[in-house]
C-alpha cells in the first residue's frame, strides 16, 4: 500500500487529536454509479432516467451530464489505488441497474463484470465493499412503463437484486437496497429537479411507497438465500427546527414529509397519521395494500443515515430572501406537497458552496433521535453512510488546501463520537464523496470530494481533507 504520509508535512501540527471512536469503527468514503462511472454506453449499458433527464434543455446546470463523469469505469485500478492509499476500511458505491439489465429485465453479464472487478479489487486491498442497489439511475425502459409510480416496478427491482446476488453474493456480504428514497421520489416526481423531472405530488407519494415496498420485497428475497447477506437501507435525514415556538407545527409537518414518511413504515410498520392526513389531497387510492407494511418493516441488519445540514422553518417569511438558489432557471415546485405558508430560513452563518448550513450538532441530535425513536429498541446499528460538504476547490502547486472541509469532517466526526458516548450504536462513517463528481442538477460545479478531479485530464489529486482523513483513519487503527 502506498504510504500517503511519506514526505508530507503534518497538516495541522497544533490541531487537537481526532475524536475517539470505538474499536472496529468503520471509516469509509462513498460514491454512486451515475456520478462517477461514465462509460454511458459501454459494454451494453442502456440509458438511465438520468441520461435522458440530462438531455432536457435547462435541466442540469451548464448542460452537464454523467456521460463521462470521472471516467471511473475505465480508471478503476487507479481509483482503487487511491482508496488503498487513503487507508479506507470500506467503500460505499452503487450498482447501475441499466448496466446490469439494460432493458430492466434481461441480464447483461458484461455489466456485472465491472462490479466483479471492483469488488475483487476492493477485497484484494482489504477494503470492505458496501454496494447500494439503487442510487437513482432507473433504466429508462422501466420509466417508460411507469417507473416508480407503477407497482410493477417492485418485482423488477427484486429480480435485479437477486441477479446481482447470483453473481456477487459469494463476495458481497451486505447490501443497501436504496439510497435516499425521499430524493428519488420527491425531488424526482414532485419538485421535478431530479430525473424523471415530474411535478406531480401523487406520483411522488406512489414512488416513495413503491421504493419502500421494493426494499421490503428485495429484503425478503435476499434473506431467503444461501448467501445470507446483511441488509439495510439509507435515508437522507435532517433536523427540522422551528424558528420560534409557534412554528413547531411547521417543523413537525416538514419533519413528517421528509423523515417520518420513511422512518415510520420501516421501523413502526405504519405511515404516520399526521402525514397521511396532510398528504390526503394527493394520496393515491388503493396505494397501500394488505401485507405491504409487514414487508417494509421487516428486520434490518443496519440502518444508514445521510446527514448534510439542518433546516429551520416558520410560518413567517424570512426578512431577506435566503431560500437556497435552484441549480438552473427551470421553475422548481416544492418537494413537500403539504407546505403552503411554510418558509425555510438560514440562521447559521457558516455555509458551504451550495449554501447549506454547517451544523455538526444536528448530526449528534439526529443520531440520538434515531436511536431513541427507532433503532435502539430493535437493536439496529446505525452507520452514517454520507456526510460531506461542497467547496470551490482548486489545485495550487499540486495541492488542494481545503481547510474548510478538514474542519467540516473533524466537527462531524466529533458529533458522531458525542452520540456514541451518549450510548448511540453508531458503527461507521462514510465521507461523501471519495471523488469530486457529477452533483446531479448542479452538474460539475459543486465539488464534494476528498480527492480533486480535473475533468479535462481526469487527473486525481488528494486534497488536504483526504490527507487529514487518512491520518484520522491511521491514528484510529494505531490506537
Ligand atoms: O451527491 C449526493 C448523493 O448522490 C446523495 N446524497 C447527497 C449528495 C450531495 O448532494
Amino acid at each position: 500500500m502506498t504510504d500517503l504520509h511519506d514526505g508530507l508535512p503534518p497538516l495541522n501540527p497544533t490541531s487537537p487529536p481526532p475524536p475517539r471512536l470505538p474499536r472496529g469503527f468503520v471509516f469509509g468514503a462513498a460514491t454512486s454509479a451515475y456520478q462517477i462511472e461514465g462509460g454511458a454506453n459501454a459494454d451494453g449499458k442502456s440509458d438511465s432516467i438520468w441520461d435522458v433527464f440530462c438531455r432536457l434543455p435547462g435541466a442540469v446546470a451548464g448542460g452537464d451530464s454523467g456521460e463521462v463523469a470521472c471516467d471511473h469505469y475505465h480508471r478503476l485500478d487507479d481509483d482503487l489505488a487511491t482508496m488503498s492509499a487513503l487507508g479506507l476500511d470500506a467503500y460505499r458505491f452503487s450498482i447501475a441497474w441499466p448496466r446490469v439489465m439494460p432493458d430492466g429485465r434481461t441480464l447483461n453479464p458484461n455489466g456485472l463484470d465491472f462490479y466483479e472487478r471492483l469488488v475483487d479489487g476492493l477485497l484484494e486491498r482489504e477494503i470492505d465493499p458496501w454496494p447500494t442497489l439503487y442510487h437513482w439511475d432507473l433504466p429508462q425502459t422501466l420509466q417508460d412503463e411507469g417507473g416508480w409510480a407503477d407497482r410493477g416496478i417492485v418485482e423488477r427491482f427484486s429480480d435485479y437484486a437477486a441477479a446481482v446476488d447470483d453473481r456477487l453474493g459469494d463476495r458481497i456480504h451486505r447490501y443497501t437496497t436504496f439510497n435516499e428514497p425521499w430524493v428519488a421520489a420527491f425531488l424526482g416526481h414532485a419538485a421535478g429537479v431530479h430525473a424523471p423531472g415530474h411535478q406531480n405530488p401523487s406520483e411522488a407519494i406512489a414512488a416513495g411507497h413503491h421504493m419502500l415496498l421494493a426494499h421490503g420485497t428485495a429484503v425478503a428475497r435476499l434473506r431467503a438465500r444461501a448467501t445470507a447477506p446483511e441488509l439495510g437501507i439509507t435515508l437522507n435525514l435532517s433536523v427540522i427546527d422551528p424558528l420560534t415556538p409557534v412554528d413547531e407545527p411547521a417543523a413537525r409537518l416538514i419533519d413528517g414529509q421528509m423523515n417520518r414518511f420513511f422512518l415510520d413504515p420501516l421501523f413502526n410498520g405504519a405511515y404516520p397519521e399526521d402525514v397521511r392526513e396532510a398528504l390526503s389531497p394527493w394520496w393515491p387510492d388503493g396505494l397501500v395494500r394488505a401485507g405491504d407494511l409487514d414487508l417494509i418493516s421487516a428486520r434490518l441488519d443496519f440502518f444508514g443515515a445521510n446527514y448534510y445540514r439542518g433546516e429551520v422553518v416558520s410560518f413567517t417569511p424570512p426578512d431577506a430572501d435566503d431560500t437556497i438558489r435552484p441549480a438552473t432557471d427551470r421553475p422548481p415546485a416544492t418537494p413537500y406537497p403539504a407546505s403552503r405558508g411554510i418558509h425555510f430560513h438560514t440562521v447559521l452563518p457558516e455555509r458551504t458552496a451550495l449554501g447549506w448550513v454547517v451544523q455538526p450538532e444536528g448530526l449528534e441530535r439526529l443520531l440520538r433521535r434515531l436511536s431513541d425513536d427507532y433503532t435502539a429498541r430493535r437493536g439496529t446499528p446505525i452507520y452514517v453512510t454520507e456526510n460531506g460538504a461542497a467547496y470551490h476547490d482548486g489545485v495550487v502547486a499540486g495541492r488542494v488546501h481545503d481547510a474548510a472541509r478538514v474542519r467540516f469532517i473533524d466537527a462531524h466526526l466529533r458529533a458522531v463520537a458525542a452520540a456514541v458516548d451518549g450510548g448511540v450504536d453508531v458503527r461507521g462513517y462514510f465521507y461523501w464523496s471519495l471523488l469530486d463528481n457529477f452533483e446531479w442538477d448542479w452538474g460539475y460545479g459543486q465539488r464534494f470530494g476528498i480527492v480533486h478531479v480535473d475533468y479535462e485530464t481526469q487527473k486525481r489529486t488528494i486534497k488536504d481533507s483526504g490527507l487529514h482523513y487518512a491520518r484520522v483513519i491511521a491514528e484510529h487503527r494505531a490506537t
